[in-house]
């Protein structure tokens, strides 16, 4: 069914629900095409509350009877659910309705995959299961019993009872709809045990379609590590009898923090060295961690209303972040969030769909699961446990589980603990949450017998709805180094709270170099006119390992940008400085390894754009070439002792030190293959005894324009596995070069393997499209066409998948007038589909502005 009108939903339109929910009892009978779903709810009078309307949100929902306290009833029903007549003091509600899981390609709700029955409630699924108040303040505890005839059943909590063809679960803890979860098929498990700092025993189990059981091993040690970890760090502990994660081959997310029973995306949880790069194993190890996490920063504390979701996604994201700096390097995971941040927050931030951490409105909630709620929201808790220190972040954060546990909360519950705890006025840092846009920070300096001045203007360019911007506070973390590349003042905080602010260092025997925003203290761009010199400097010399890379990635862009829009040729500074780097070798691999990588693309057009430049794809994409040519030739001296350096001589392990040297040694393979063309990637493809060697490999293959033999080899070896075969359709159209690019993208849309109403599968293709930069923004408008004519085609069958994939389009405005002509033909094309969806309707009328 497609949706009605879109209708805006508000902040500050929220109030409580008129019922509070004691119980609910559910039982499902597992049928593809007719599941009966019963409903036992005890509801009665919220004291809280004025309106006493009984509003049930319902959607897709065969009802087949109701009653209330055993009468029947017959409730008034529209497309979004029912309302009906109840009595004043507590009763009971019971309901049957039936359910299609077999049909339900949208993912969401109860849905088949594989044969496997699964759900996904957050935020609004629950309502396609059963007619519920499907809002996240509705908290209760759950029975849940399923009947059929699979080997696997599963829900939420602990198991509580069975019989022949039913398994019961009982979830003590009181939770909202969109945490509910059930799962049933032919699975196996990977099992262990953890026994929790208190002694409680809990059985672990990690469930996967019979043939994957090798890949299970990973996950089931990263989520050990996780229950370790937040013990140790937030002194939280699990509290059921059973923890399941189940692996789910069609999904539209990552995964997702149902209680006791996590439900994943394949690709977000299955590992081995055969068919995973490292990249995936850290990916999983903090996926798993966040979905972990959760339990507390979400289940035990959920959220109020969907407004505040950065309550528990900044959150959650920010410890997965400190679980992952702790078992990995620091530096290289921030500098790693850092990157992604640029190139998925800020292009958010600073264009058509920019909104507050904390929005204040939306249509579809769908569409605000963003990098701005999750890693803008993490950037402001960072800033946030700067700003009062480590020890009083620790305080707050034990006061938060104290004193909201159980509880449904807000952003304004979250800051209080930080007042409560430190005495701190935080109405200004509450701006974080509220106002969109990066903010731009200006540094002017000033030298003067002996005393340094820095003064800092901070401004925030308007984004849709907010046209004027408060200054909000900004924490900009400053060392200073002297002439001879000495520490002369160790990292200090300043906090910038005003428009224009000076700050003075004293009794200084020379003009110093200036360390600004080091370890990115907070999410912001710098506007900074400084020499090279002095970037090569901070390169050669920052103690600071982030604005050390950050040095280098200034002098990379600033010689992009040259040559881009001057013809320059490459700045010398910046190969020298990149080469002295890389010949430390007591600097980690991981590190080097970052620090040969160039600004995106995508990240340069904006930059040009900004600077009152056009970007022209074609003109970016020759640079990079043109400059990583020439890095080639410079370190050519170099590049056989870092690869040497780069081979692991041990059994494969995903840990930070394997993998480091592994990333170096992709690098320096990248750079050798413009020398050697393909000589030595086909002796590395040959010998590869893991993905991470075997896909590097391929991709330099692919890239010396060899590759043909060998892709067709990696699809007949792995043409049984689904994961490799993503990154095979993957792989081929992200390398393609500019002119080929849509070619290659059509030529796999037309292959057997692929099943676009897979998310994965989808993704593979055109979401590779997309990130394509000069291939997808080439100049016949091919990728934009393309784009569009799948987002069509998935629209009907996956609303969500699809309305996330139109953010390639967020950054037209930044191209000359052709282009945008081309692309507003696209986005009025989607927009006049009759039926369109409410997600895609929604981003589609947002981007076009
Ligand atoms: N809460 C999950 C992410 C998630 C969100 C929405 C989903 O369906 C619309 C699925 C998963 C997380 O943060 O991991
Ligand atoms: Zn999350």
């Amino acid at each position: 069914m497609r949706d009605a009108a879109p209708t805006t939903v508000y902040l500050k339109d929220y109030t409580p629900f008129g019922y509070l929910v004691d119980s609910v009892s559910l039982t499902f009978d597992l049928v593809p095409n007719a599941t009966r779903v019963t409903a036992r709810i005890a509801f009665r009078p919220n004291p809280e509350a004025q309106d006493r309307t009984f509003f049930l949100h319902g959607e897709g929902l065969k009802l087949i009877g109701a009653q209330i306290d055993g009468q029947d009833v017959k409730p008034e029903l529209t497309d979004q659910g029912l309302t009906c007549d109840v009595p004043d003091g507590p009763f009971l509600w019971e309901s049957e309705v039936e359910i299609d899981p077999a049909n339900n390609t949208a993912l969401e709700g109860l849905y088949m995959s594989n044969g496997m029955y699964c759900t996904q409630c957050e935020a609004e699924g629950f309502r396609k299961i059963t007619f519920y108040p499907d809002r996240p303040d509705v908290m209760s505890t759950f029975t849940v019993r399923i009947y059929g005839d699979l080997p696997v059943m599963l829900s939420n909590g602990n198991p509580s009872d069975s019989g022949d063809g039913w398994v019961e679960w009982t979830d003590p803890w009181p939770k909202p709809a969109y945490l509910f979860a059930l799962v049933a098929g032919d699975l196996v498990a990977h099992s262990d045990r953890f026994t929790t700092a208190s002694g409680q025993e809990v059985d672990l189990n990690l469930w996967v379609r019979p043939g994957d059981e090798h890949k299970c091993a990973f996950g089931m040690e990263a989520l050990k590590k996780s229950m370790r970890w937040d013990e140790e760090v937030y002194g939280r502990e699990y509290d059921l009898d059973v923890f399941n994660i189940v692996a789910v081959d069609d999904f539209n997310m990552g995964a997702m923090e149902n209680k006791g029973l996590n439900i994943f995306n394949s690709a977000a949880v299955l590992a081995s060295p055969d068919t995973s790069t490292d990249g995936n194993f850290e990916r999983i190890e903090a996926i798993i961690a966040h979905e972990y996490f959760h339990n507390w920063t979400g289940n035990r504390i959920t959220c109020r209303d969907w407004f505040q979701l950065c309550l528990k996604e900044g959150l959650t994201v920010f410890r997965d972040s400190q679980f992952t700096s702790d078992l990995r390097s620091a530096p290289v995971k921030r500098i790693s969030d850092v990157i992604d941040l640029r190139a998925r927050q800020f292009p958010e931030d600073n264009g058509p769909l920019a909104h507050p951490v904390r929005p204040e409105s939306f249509q579809e909630i769908n569409n605000f699961y963003t990098a701005t709620v999750y890693e803008k929201g993490a950037e402001v808790i960072g800033m946030l446990k700067r700003l009062v220190g480590d020890a009083a972040y620790a305080e707050a954060l034990d006061l938060y589980f104290a004193r909201h546990d159980g509880q449904a909360c807000t952003i304004e519950d979250w800051l209080k603990v930080f007042e409560d705890v430190t005495g701190r006025d935080l109405a200004q840092f509450k701006r974080w949450y509220s106002q969109a846009g990066t903010p731009r920070v200006a540094v002017e300096e000033r030298w003067a017998e002996g005393t340094y001045t820095l003064t800092l203007t901070q401004s925030t360019p308007p984004t849709p709805d907010q046209p004027d911007k408060a200054p909000q506070v900004i924490p900009v973390a400053v060392g200073l180094l002297g002439p001879n590349g000495d520490e002369v003042r160790e990292t200090q905080l300043l906090e910038l709270t005003e428009e224009r602010q000076s700050f003075t260092f004293e009794g200084l025997a020379a003009k110093p170099v200036p360390s600004i925003l080091r370890g990115f203290s907070a999410p912001v761009i710098l506007d900074r006119e400084t020499t090279t010199e002095e970037r090569a400097f901070l390169l050669a010399h920052d103690t600071d390992p982030f604005n050390r890379w950050e040095a280098g990635r200034a002098l990379a862009q600033h010689t992009l940008l040259d040559m881009i829009v001057n013809g320059t040729p490459p700045e010398p500074a910046y190969l020298d400085g990149i080469q002295s780097v890389l010949r430390d070798e007591a600097l980690d691999p991981a590190y080097r390894a970052l620090m040969l990588g160039l600004p995106g693309q995508s990240e340069l057009a904006a930059t040009l754009h900004e600077r009152g430049h056009t970007p022209d794809p074609m003109a970016i994409w020759q640079a990079v070439e043109t400059l990583r040519q020439t890095m080639a030739e410079h370190l050519q001296d170099l590049l056989p002792r870092l690869h040497a350096e780069a081979q692991v001589d041990a059994p494969y392990r995903p840990d930070a030190e394997q993998s480091g040297k592994r990333a170096l040694g992709s690098a320096v393979l990248g750079l050798i293959n413009r020398i050697d063309g393909g000589v030595l990637a086909a002796e590395e493809y040959g010998k590869a005894d893991n993905m991470t060697l075997q896909l590097s490999a391929l991709g330099a293959l692919i890239r010396a324009g060899k590759g043909a033999g060998q892709l067709a080899a990696f699809y007949d070896q792995w043409k049984d596995d689904r994961l490799v075969i993503d990154k095979w359709f993957g792989l081929q159209v992200s390398l393609a070069e500019p002119a080929d690019t849509v070619k290659v993208a059509v030529h796999l849309t037309r292959h057997d393997d692929f099943n676009w109403k897979n998310p994965n599968r989808f993704r593979a293709v055109l979401g590779a499209l997309a990130m394509n930069h000069a291939g997808f923004h080439h100049e016949s408008g091919a990728g934009y066409s393309l784009l569009a004519d799948w987002l069509l085609r998935l629209d009907p069958v996956n609303p969500q998948t699809t309305a996330r994939m139109c953010a390639p389009f967020q950054t037209w405005k930044r191209y000359d007038a052709k282009r945008q002509e081309m692309i507003a033909e696209q986005l009025d094309r989607i927009a006049a589909a009759p039926g369109l969806s409410r997600d895609t309707t929604e981003m589609i009328s947002r981007i076009r502005g």
